[in-house]
């Protein structure tokens, strides 16, 4: 088959090498060059526009989880089926980085920081991991694992998602009817849905006014889930105690934007799951070869959900 492989990323070519290697019978393009002729396949990650322009793959592997960017291409194929990455490593990380918020925020870790850099000493009330209920909103494949992982820690673990999800030892919420209640008893919200036209802009001062008074939140979806400009008046009336913040509305972020300099927001330049490139393309490459014997592919995303 011949495939063309187009990546944003500044290791595009060491990419298809290694995509290369494990499937030698099959003869690679990497983008622009070679896009002139007719591919079978595509595997993309942030293709530019005209990428899919007059061309007819028969089916699209994207080099990423997430296919907000993908689905807003006016000119992709309206029925070609699309495969994204799952976990690939990134399961792991994404469990560390929220671990890492979540004892940043339970242990104060935040505000002695703070206070170092005025040679202040002075204790906070300790607390315990019971009582810092933990939220993991949007229980897809990356949630889950997070969830587990916080609750294997001992934090008090509750999870909200579109529709019904069972998770042992971590009590669960769904849909509309019910995020009101989710929301009142989590003490740090972990943003890990999807973007969707749906979700885009739900991190919103109404949904983070219904977080109990002094309520963390981690946002490790996509910056376009927060409405941008409701964050700092939250943090500065007390509503927010701290924010971190994985992924921003704007990447990179600008370095004049505010959230940089507000005491209580972090920043990270969206690295909480980064791709393995090994990991990745050997998980493409059993994709491409299960797609060709006929098999099913896991991992194909539903156009009519977004994700
Ligand atoms: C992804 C990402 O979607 O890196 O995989 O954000």
């Amino acid at each position: 088959m011949k495939i063309l492989f187009q990546s944003a990323d500044a290791d595009a070519q060491e990419s298809m090498d290694m995509l290369t290697r494990e499937l030698p019978q099959h003869a690679f393009h990497l983008w622009p060059q070679g896009a002139d002729e007719a591919h079978d396949l595509a595997v993309c990650w942030k293709p530019p526009t005209g990428f899919f322009k007059g061309r007819d793959f028969k089916a699209i592997f994207n080099m990423g989880a997430g296919v907000d960017a993908l689905l807003l291409d006016p000119e992709l194929p309206a029925d070609t089926p699309i495969y994204r990455l799952e976990d690939a490593g990134m399961a792991a990380q994404m469990e560390e980085y929220v671990a890492w918020a979540a004892l940043t925020y339970l242990r104060n870790l935040d505000v002695y920081a703070r206070q170092q850099r005025e040679a202040n000493w002075t204790q906070l009330e300790p607390r315990s991991r019971e009582d810092f209920p933990i939220g993991v909103m949007g229980l897809g494949l990356l949630g889950q694992r997070v969830a587990r992982y916080l609750k294997a820690m001992g934090f008090a673990v509750r999870g909200w998602n579109r529709s019904p999800r069972q998770i042992d030892g971590v009590q669960t919420f769904a849909g509309e009817a019910q995020l009101g209640e989710f929301l009142a008893g989590t003490r740090m919200l972990v943003c890990m849905l999807p973007l969707t036209p749906q979700t885009r802009g739900v991190l919103n001062r109404e949904l983070l006014s219904q977080l109990p008074r002094g309520a963390y939140l981690v946002n490790v979806g996509r910056g376009l889930h927060l409405q941008e400009e409701d964050l700092l008046p939250l943090l500065d009336s007390g509503q927010l105690a701290g924010a971190t913040l994985d992924v921003t509305p704007r990447e990179p972020l600008p370095p004049e934007h505010a959230f940089w300099r507000h005491p209580k927001v972090t920043i990270t330049p969206h690295i909480s799951a980064q791709t393995l490139l090994e990991e990745s393309m050997r998980q493409i490459a059993r994709k491409i070869a299960a797609y060709e014997r006929g098999e099913p592919v896991s991992g194909r995303i539903d156009r009519s959900k977004g994700y």
